[in-house]
Order: C-alpha cells, then structure tokens, then sequence
C-alpha cells in the first residue's frame, strides 16, 4: 500500500513544481496547460498518457481544443503519494 506524502514531503515537493497548485477540499494536485492549438495538445497527452501507462500512475484530465487540466491524486493511497510527485514531473517535461 502507497502512503501519502507527510504534510513537510508535500510542502518540499509543490516548492519544486511550478504551477501545480492543491485542489480545494480534496487532497490532490492540478495544473492546467495550454498549447498552440488541439494538435499539440493531444501530443502531449499521448506522451503523457504512454508515460503513465508505463508507471502504472494515472491522470484525472480534461481537454477542451488546446487546453489540458490535470488532476494529479493517488486513488490506492486516499491522497496524494510520491507517485503524484513522479508524475507532475514527466508531464512537466513534456510540456516543454
Ligand atoms: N493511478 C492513480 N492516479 N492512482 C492510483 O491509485 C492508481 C493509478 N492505481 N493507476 C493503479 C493504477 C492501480 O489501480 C493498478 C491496479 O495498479
């Protein structure tokens, strides 16, 4: 069973991810990411999705035209784990 991140963890690892913010009223993290047109956005979600897959760690997304929001939580932990953090990152990268 993955634990969730200990408030200090937590605070350490959103410090180091810019534009993930916490989402209200639940423990989770989103951002919200904005491309030239649905093209691009739908490249990154494929890269995104493949990574996840991968990591067998998966988004909460939405996407209308070249907007993608991400929801980042740990459904096995009831919050957000290590694994939230792991994958903020990657998507980051593929964000460019
Ligand atoms: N993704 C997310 N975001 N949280 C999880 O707890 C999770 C997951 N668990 N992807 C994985 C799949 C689990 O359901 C499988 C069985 O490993």
């Amino acid at each position: 069973m993955i634990a969730k991140l200990e408030p200090a963890a937590r605070t350490a690892a959103l410090a180091e991810l810019p534009g993930w913010t916490e989402v209200a009223g639940r423990d989770a993290i989103e951002k919200s990411f904005r491309f030239a047109d649905f093209n691009a956005a739908f490249g990154f979600m494929t890269r995104v999705a493949l990574k996840a897959d991968q990591m067998d760690h998966h988004p909460e997304w939405f996407n209308v035209y070249n907007r993608v929001d991400i929801t980042l939580s740990t459904h096995d932990a009831g919050g957000l784990s290590e694994r939230d953090i792991a994958l903020a990152r990657a998507i980051d990268g593929y964000a460019g």
